[in-house]
């Protein structure tokens, strides 16, 4: 790979606008949304998103330090999953879902290398509801430009490896926005040894 460019494909309006919007709809009723906090200099916040962490038995996941309770699946993410897995041929056994309740919620810098995700295996990420930005920036600071991604209703990214490697991704605030967004990041968590 090219370390000067992450390894995205990027298919636009994946889904239509109207089943984009009954996925959000639904979603926001059905899934279990917590607020997670995190401790920053020893003290506590809320993040700025509420969360959920689907997957099969024994797919665990720490994730900002955080160990994740597993919920099932439910019948649209794991319809919502079939369809991930034939456009990215291959199957996915863990799904994040982040909801950002208008443009105040954001996301951080960071990379998807956990020890327990699978390094060989893409991400794909399905964006729902309001468009918003997702940067990328790389680890080794300065030695390539920065990439900008406007995120649709009813777009589809990959990420394929080795761009966890190379590149840090975030979600800054858009306060102009407000209403929701919902991302699903689909992965692939590697069984306990
Ligand atoms: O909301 C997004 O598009 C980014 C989500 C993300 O970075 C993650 O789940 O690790």
């Amino acid at each position: 790979m090219n370390p000067a460019m992450p390894r995205l494909r990027h298919r636009r309006g994946w889904v239509s606008a109207a089943e984009a919007d009954g996925w959000l709809a639904q979603l926001q009723q059905e899934v279990p949304w917590k607020q997670e906090h995190i401790t920053v200099y020893g003290r506590r916040h809320a993040m700025p998103r509420l969360t959920c962490w689907m997957a099969d038995p024994g797919c665990g996941y720490r994730y900002s330090g955080l160990e994740n309770s597993i919920e099932p699946w439910t019948p649209l993410t794991a319809s919502i999953r079939r369809r991930v897995a034939a456009a990215a041929a291959r199957d996915f056994n863990s799904l994040l879902l982040n909801l950002y309740r208008d443009g105040r919620d954001a996301m951080g810098w960071h990379a998807d290398d956990e020890a327990e995700l699978d390094p060989e295996a893409p991400i794909a990420s399905l964006s729902l509801g309001a468009t918003r930005t997702l940067r990328f920036r790389p680890r080794q600071r300065d030695t390539a430009p920065s990439v900008a991604v406007e995120l649709a209703n009813g777009d589809l990214l990959l990420m394929d490896p080795p761009t966890q490697q190379h590149w840090q991704h975030g979600l800054p605030r858009r306060l102009k926005v407000d209403t929701p967004r919902l991302n699903l990041t689909f992965r692939v968590v590697r069984p306990p040894a």
